[in-house]
This record gives C-alpha cells, structure tokens and sequence, in this order.
C-alpha cells in the first residue's frame, strides 16, 4: 500500500490499534522510498510528503510518528537515492521485525504475571494486551476473560472474536458495567496509544475510568506496551493531542435533536498513581522510570 492509500486506511479505522499503524506507517515509507525517483532531491520531497501525509492521520498514538522517524532515521544524510532507497527499506523492516517481536516479548512477560484460574478484565483491542492473555492460555492456564464493548467504535467485538478464536472463554460487557465486574477481576491488561514522560498513559476513551474502578476495588492494572509507545515530545512539553471523531460514531442522523452539541474524544490519559506496571520489551517497568527508559532508548535531543 502507498502512502496515501495507507493514511486513508488508518484515518478511516481499517487499520487500527498503536502498533498496527506504526508498523503500517514504517511499511509506506518504504513503499514510497522502493518507487523511482529522478534525482535524490526529488525523493526528498516525496518522502517527506509521504511523513507528512502519514504522521497527520490520526493524532494520538505516538507510536506512529516514531516509527517514521525510526524509518528515516540518516535519510537527511544520503546522498544518493540507491543509498537512501536501501537505507529506507531497511529501516522499515527492522522496526517492523522490532515491532512484531516485542509483542511477543510482551507476551511472554505478561503470561508469566497472570495466575492460573486468573480472571481479566481488558479494555478495548490492543494487540499487546491480547498477546499476554493468548500467551497465558497456550501456557496452560485456565482463565477468564471480561472484555467492554468500547464505545463509540466497539472494538471489543474484534477483542471477544479474536478470544473466543483461540479457546478462551470470554464475555462481553457494556462499558458503564466495569464497576459491577470490577470484584470478579484478579488483573486489568490494556494497551497504551501513548505513555509520557511521567508515566501517565493514553489509551481508549475509558481507561481511565477502569483504572480507578481497578483501584477502589485493589485490583492490579498493567498496561501492555512496545517502549516506541513512549513519547519523548511529552518531555519538552508537548500535551499529546486527544483525537475527537465524527458525530455520527455516536448518533445517527436525525436521532436527537439538532441543538445538541456532541462530543467524542476517543483516548484519555490515566495517571501514574493508577497504574501497577508497564509490561514493556525490555521488561516490566514501574510508571516512575518511563523518563530513563526514554532518555536510553531516544537519547535526549534527538526527538525535539
Ligand atoms: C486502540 C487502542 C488500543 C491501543 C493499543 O484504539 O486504544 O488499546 O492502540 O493497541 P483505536 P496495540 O481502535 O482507536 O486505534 O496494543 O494493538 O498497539
């Protein structure tokens, strides 16, 4: 898929979820860099119009700009395009290969944090999430699943299919019913859009709302997360910007009346305090060291 095919994609919902639109985004750019280009100036131009095209289809998740900026890391540096067009694709396919590998790293760390005879409750469809919960039942463990149906989009019906498809024995609830399961949960696994500097972390509209739930009741909640998930703009500053989508997500045409005003932010931002452990890559992490595990894997001026 181009660029621009790729950014329609995402845009509109066909490809979605943090890590499937870095890992979309990293392959565009490779796509554009394998196509002919007159002169490395000309190539310049359009693969920065690729960045550009790519990085503004949806806002949130930070791990579709550092995948780009992964992709063309030394990309201002070649001086010709056979050079760039190799360095591109490599790139490409090293973050793609990092990407799909640290799911399963993620898996394997998270399947080892769930009991046997453990019940879960998860939020929305974050491959990573899933991967610990899949992971934990080939390793044999009997468990349970609670998945929310997420509102507006309903992703929780890819999360129940995807469960069901391997075996596990998982039910569906409406959003506003977490509170009412909350006692039945021993863990709460969700992905993250993107983590801060402080460890607070975005993910589906909702989030945060589990979260407390979680810890009223004691329950742990753990975030499953690739560190590209990380955003080192957070430290300089930057807020990460909430994506509001259509209206009609929510009501139809002509359901209500017109002087009613909508909103529909899709992520929200759960703070440090509510969180138990990152389950990361390289290892599972505490909300509080998100800002070294930032400066080791970014350095500290190479994302300004
Ligand atoms: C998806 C969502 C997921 C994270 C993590 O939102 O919030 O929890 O993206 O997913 P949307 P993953 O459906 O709006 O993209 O672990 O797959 O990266």
């Amino acid at each position: 898929m181009n660029a621009d095919e790729t950014a329609k994609a995402i845009k509109d919902m066909e490809i979605r979820g943090a890590g499937r639109i870095a890992r979309a985004a990293a392959e565009a750019l490779s796509d554009t860099a394998s196509k002919d280009h007159k002169n490395i100036e000309a190539m310049k131009k359009e693969i920065i119009r690729s960045k550009d095209v790519l990085t503004a289809s949806r806002p949130t998740a930070v791990s579709l700009y550092n995948a780009v900026q992964y992709t063309l890391k030394g990309f201002d540096d070649c001086k010709s395009v056979k050079e760039a067009k190799e360095l591109l694709i490599k790139n490409s396919k090293e973050f793609v290969t990092l990407s799909n590998e640290a799911v399963k790293k993620i898996g394997i760390m998270g399947s080892r944090r769930i009991k046997d005879n453990s019940v879960i409750l998860t939020h929305c469809n974050s491959s990573a999430a899933l991967q610990c919960i899949k992971q934990a039942h080939r390793d044999g463990k009997k468990i349970k699943v609670y998945a929310t149906e997420s509102r507006p989009w309903r992703q929780g019906i890819l999360t129940v299919n995807e469960l069901a498809k391997e075996g596990i024995d998982v039910t569906m609830i409406i959003d506003s019913a977490v509170r009412t399961v909350m006692k039945k949960i021993d863990i709460v696994l969700v992905g993250a859009d993107t983590i801060t500097s402080n460890g607070s972390v975005v993910n589906k509209i909702g989030t945060s709302q589990v979260a407390l739930a979680a810890n009223e009741a004691r329950v742990p909640f753990v975030v499953c997360s690739e560190t590209y998930k990380i955003s080192p703009q957070s430290m300089y500053g930057d807020m990460v910007t909430i994506e509001e989508r259509n209206n009609d997500e929510i009501v139809k045409k002509n359901e209500i009346s017109e002087n009613v005003k909508i909103f529909n932010p899709v992520f929200d931002s759960t703070p440090p305090k509510y969180i138990d452990g990152i389950i990361t890559e390289i290892g599972i992490i505490n909300p509080g060291s998100v800002y070294e595990i930032m400066i080791k894997q970014f350095g500290t001026t190479e994302f300004r």
